[in-house]
Formats: C-alpha cells, structure tokens, sequence
C-alpha cells in the first residue's frame, strides 16, 4: 500500500546554500551557526553514561568554536533513558531545531528505533556509545564512532583467558536490552571460537534486583569465570549478590562496564573486574593526557570512556563538515564515511562508507577501585 508520502525537504540544514561555506579543512569559514543536535540519556538508568557524554560533546565543541572558521551550537536532549523520549528528541532536533546532524542515542536499545526516523528524514546520526550488531547497517545516514561490542568482547574474552587460564565459564545477560542480548550472541560466538566451554547459562531482565536463582546455578556449576552482559543498573546488586553467595570466579563484561560509577558504585566488588571498551585513561594516545587534564578542571571530574568518546565525535563532526566546508546534510553523510586514520583521543579512528567505525579495544582489569590495562 503506498500512504500519504510526505517529503520534507524544506529543512534548512538540508538545502544546499546556507550552511556551506567557503575554503576547506582549517580554512573553511561558515557564516550561519551549525546546529548540532545531541540525544543522551542525561537521566534514569543510562545517566551514568548520558551526563558524561554531554559533558565531552561541549567540551570538544567549544574547542572547536575557540579554533574559529565555524560556530557550533549543540542542542542537547535528555532521552530519561526511554524510547519514547528518545524518538520525541530526535523529532524536535529533526523537524523543529533543523540541525545538521545528531550525536547519539546513548543505548542501542533505543538507537533500533530512532535510527530509522534519522534515515528516513535525511539527518546524518553519529551514535557514540551505540555497541549493538547491526547499528550502522540501519541506513545511509547512521555512523557510529563507539567500538562495537563484538570488537571489544573479540579482545577481552581471549586477554581473560590468557590470564586467567579459562576453561569453563557461566554467561549471564539481560535478555531485555538490545546491546547486552547482542552481546550475548557474540559472547557465545567468542566462546566457541575460543574453545571455552558454558557450563552455566542464566538471563535476567533489566529492571531485575534479586538473583538468588540465577546465581544459585552458577554457583554449582563452578565456572572459572562469569561473563555478564549488563547495564550497570543490574550489574551492581548481581555482583555484588553472586560474591555474598560465594562466587569467586572473575567476571568479564564490555563497554558498558568500562566506567567509574559502575566501579564505585560496585565498591569492594569492582576488584578483578575485566572490561573491554573503547578508551583508557592509561593510554598514550594523541591528545590522551591534555583531553584528561582539561576535562578534569572544567568539569571537577575525571572523564570516562563516554565522555572520550563524545568528545572525539566533536572533532570527527568537524572533520566531516570541513572537508567540503559545508555543514548541510547530505555533506555531512557523504563526508563521516569517509575519515580515514583521525588520530583521535581514542588511538586512530576511521569510518567506512557503510557508517561502521575502525578502532582498537582496550582490555582492562580493576584494581583497587581504578582502572589498569591488562
Ligand atoms: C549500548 C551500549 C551501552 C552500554 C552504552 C552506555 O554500549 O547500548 O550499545
């Protein structure tokens, strides 16, 4: 059935004048402010990233208005770490703001849903945190520059092994989420790859505070090591729950372990934590230490991976922009996909015409509450 096919390409930052400029990479000068729209879950559940990723957005966009050529303005929303928020916010930043493009959502689980909304109406989203398989493939306008979960579970679950000498292991995931159900198909895939065996398969669901049950099973079935596919927001009570029944075993987790708040708030319970993700603070990356320093007196905090990772988009956005000096959208979908080697915060980052991100993973391991390569 074909409906009523509205076309709205009324949209300033999709005509093809007011947004381009003239000169290109650090010559380029653009007279009309660039809107950047910016989707993060500033409150509930993903806060613990949300507010991090904020902060690192403005932070490499103010810098980035401090260099001159272009004026940024970021338009930030609180997507409450729901679906439905999230699909509101995109639709403001989309039809009311009429920004050039969108950084974010936090959570795969509600990018599966605002993507589409982004494609269809033509606007460039560059997800910074969006981990799950299958995020880029979602259209032409969709990039991430968040290590994929497979690329960072591909790189903790054999650095586990190596040290921990991994035979048998219990996997545990939130079979409620779109990232850590996602994850755990890769868990399991790595496993086999690995010639680890599963001796115990327990799912929970995110909301979940008791698990007595699942945990019991693991208990008896003595795993080397729990691999846990979580948000945070589970992640505490379970851990926390498995080492009061008794379990010992390490436990091994990805990007969305890969942060100080899961770690304080997991206390005594963090210690031997592994984590695979994006960023460290202990990496000598291009720009690592100042990025650290500076962030560290703007905002009282140290950053985290999230707020690395968002900052980076900033510049990755400008790159883009730069490259034909012009801040429309099309330009910038023709332009994201096609940064080769950005010497990023991050290591050297890159972004393929099919909007998936190159980069290497970290795999750290907690010791005394802090995070130290492994
Ligand atoms: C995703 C994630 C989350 C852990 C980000 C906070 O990686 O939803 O894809």
């Amino acid at each position: 059935a074909t409906g009523a096919c509205v076309s709205d390409d009324t949209n300033q930052a999709s005509s093809d004048s007011a947004l381009s400029g003239s000169g290109t990479g650090a010559d380029c000068t653009i007279d009309e402010t660039v809107k950047i729209g910016a989707v993060f879950s500033l409150t509930e559940a993903a806060a613990f990233a949300g507010t991090y990723q904020q902060e690192g957005l403005a932070m490499g966009f103010e810098e980035l208005n401090a260099a001159g050529g272009i004026t940024y303005e970021v338009i930030q929303e609180d997507d409450k770490t729901s679906v439905e928020d999230s699909v509101a916010a995109f639709g403001k930043l989309i039809d009311r703001d009429e920004v050039s493009a969108i950084v974010g959502p936090t959570l795969s689980n509600m990018a599966f849903t605002t993507y589409t909304d982004a494609e269809s109406a033509g606007v460039p989203a560059l997800g910074v945190s969006t981990t799950a398989e299958g995020i880029p493939e979602m259209g032409d306008y969709i990039f991430r520059a968040s290590l994929p979960e497979e690329v960072a579970l591909a790189a903790s679950i054999p650095a586990a092994k190596e040290a921990l000498g991994l035979a048998k292991v219990a996997v545990l995931y939130d079979n409620a989420d779109e990232f850590t159900t996602s994850a755990a198909n890769t868990i399991k895939d790595v496993l086999t790859d690995e010639g680890i065996e599963i001796v115990a398969e327990e799912t929970f669901e995110t909301a979940d505070t008791d698990f007595a049950a699942q945990l019991t099973s693991v208990l008896e079935a003595e795993p080397d090591a729990v691999i846990l596919s979580a948000l945070p927001g589970a992640t505490v009570p379970l851990v926390k729950q498995a080492r009061n029944l008794g379990i010992e075993a390490p436990i091994v987790g990805g990007n969305a372990f890969n942060s100080p708040v899961l770690v304080g708030a997991l206390e005594d319970a963090s210690e031997g934590l592994i984590v695979g993700g994006a960023w460290s603070a202990a990496a000598d990356t291009t720009g690592n230490a100042e990025f650290i320093a500076n962030y560290t007196e703007k905002y009282g905090r140290a950053p985290d991976q999230f707020a690395a990772q968002a900052y980076t988009a900033a510049y990755l956005l400008d790159q883009a922009i730069r490259a034909d000096c012009d801040a429309n959208r099309e330009a910038i979908k023709d332009n994201l996909g096609q940064i080769l080697e950005y010497d990023s915060i991050l290591g050297p980052i890159s972004i393929d015409e099919n909007g998936e991100v190159t980069q290497e993973a970290v795999v750290q391991i907690v010791h005394d509450g802090a995070f130290t390569l492994l």
